[in-house]
């Protein structure tokens, strides 16, 4: 028995918001949902099972007849499906009244609820949220009767305020597979039978790394196999840059469009500055944007000061007093309290801007 694994794909979501690629985003999670139906068509899997967070918020009828419609491209494949805490079901919703598709089975109930597959020897269990959170670890306590046929837990939580739980219980309650949602990295542990497929495609800068949905296979005697398959969609990816003294603004924005360039100008960086710089340059972060789509930008570079030399030839004065006071062995590595760095390098800059070289004092 082939299935198909995957969640949180937050339909409805715009990620990078106030960004001016933000519009594109929302479009790229669409083709991510597209491309895993296309995954299906050319896989053939006898499941598909949806782990929750299909829609990032409570969807419209028109949302929901969107995903519907992509479902119904693959009518001879099940799909199985429970919401998440982000799309929880509400009394009265559109969620709630929707009828799918055909081969669509949404276990909506706040109860567990089985759907069977006798053709696959298959039972999927599961149940959805109706509230924000659900802080129990109602997954602990279930077990999968021992009849013989394969039983899958179809899941969402696995933090302190979504149904927090335990590995260990679930590998021993007797299910085949627990296919998880909810937690956007993916993670495969087939020693505890369990999988987080993690989220389609990325939906906030925090998710860097691949993204894709879950394949996998099980045997009528229960042996249970998995891989992850990475979508090709657009990644979040950390850009370091390591500058020198010698790094201007313009060369800096060289750098970094090179580094935008080899990995891709659809993509989205988080560009983090280190090393020393030269003090009377500044680093803009409206300047670098020309490089590339950089979302985060974080500037941990420090000013370069020749200290040796300053402690020599500042031995008679404030500065040489200054410096010593911080550096007992006369080394910036001593610095290692970020914000006692910080402030060594403040006041050595406005020590040194008014210093009086004709007179040897600081104005
Ligand atoms: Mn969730």
């Amino acid at each position: 028995m082939k299935f198909i694994h995957a969640a949180d794909i937050h339909l409805g979501c715009q990620p990078d918001r106030g960004f001016p690629w933000s519009r594109e985003r929302s479009f790229d999670i669409l083709a991510a949902f597209r491309d895993l139906i296309l995954a299906c068509k050319k896989e053939k899997p006898d499941l598909l099972l949806m782990a929750g967070d299909l829609f990032h918020r409570q969807p419209s009828t028109a949302e929901l007849k969107e995903a519907d419609a992509l479902f119904s491209q693959i009518p001879e494949i099940p799909v199985v499906m429970i919401a998440g805490n982000h799309d929880c079901v509400r009394p009265g919703s559109s969620l709630e009244r929707f009828s799918w598709s055909p081969n669509v089975t949404f276990l909506s109930g706040r109860e567990p609820a089985v759907r069977e597959f006798p053709d696959l020897g298959t039972v999927v269990h599961g149940f959805s949220y109706h509230s924000r959170e659900i802080r129990e670890p109602l997954y602990d306590s279930m077990t999968a009767p021992k009849d013989g046929l394969l039983h899958i837990l179809l899941a969402h939580g696995g933090d302190e305020a979504h149904i927090p739980i335990d590995r260990e219980k679930l590998a021993a309650s007797g299910f085949s597979y627990i296919a998880l949602g909810h937690l956007h990295k993916p993670e495969l542990d087939p020693a505890h039978r369990l999988a987080f497929s993690g989220s389609l495609s990325p939906i906030e800068m925090s998710e860097t790394g691949s993204h894709g949905y879950v394949l996998g296979e099980l045997t009528p005697d229960g042996a249970l196999k998995l891989s992850f398959v990475p979508l090709p969609s657009r990644s979040y990816i950390p850009c370091r840059v390591k500058v020198t003294e010698k790094t201007t603004a313009q060369s800096l924005l060289k750098t970094v469009s090179r580094f935008t360039e080899q990995y891709g100008a659809s993509n989205i960086y988080r560009l983090t500055l280190t090393g020393k710089r030269d003090p009377g340059v500044t680093f803009r972060e409206e300047e670098l944007q020309a490089a590339g789509r950089i979302i985060s930008f974080q500037d941990d570079t420090v000013p370069f000061y020749p200290v040796d030399r300053l402690l020599k030839e500042h031995r008679q004065d404030l500065i040489g007093e200054y410096i010593r006071a911080f550096l007992k062995e006369g080394s910036e590595d001593e610095l290692e309290d970020p914000v006692r760095k910080a402030a060594f390098y403040y006041g050595l800059e406005a020590l040194l801007s008014n210093f009086d070289p004709e007179t040897g004092e600081v104005k």
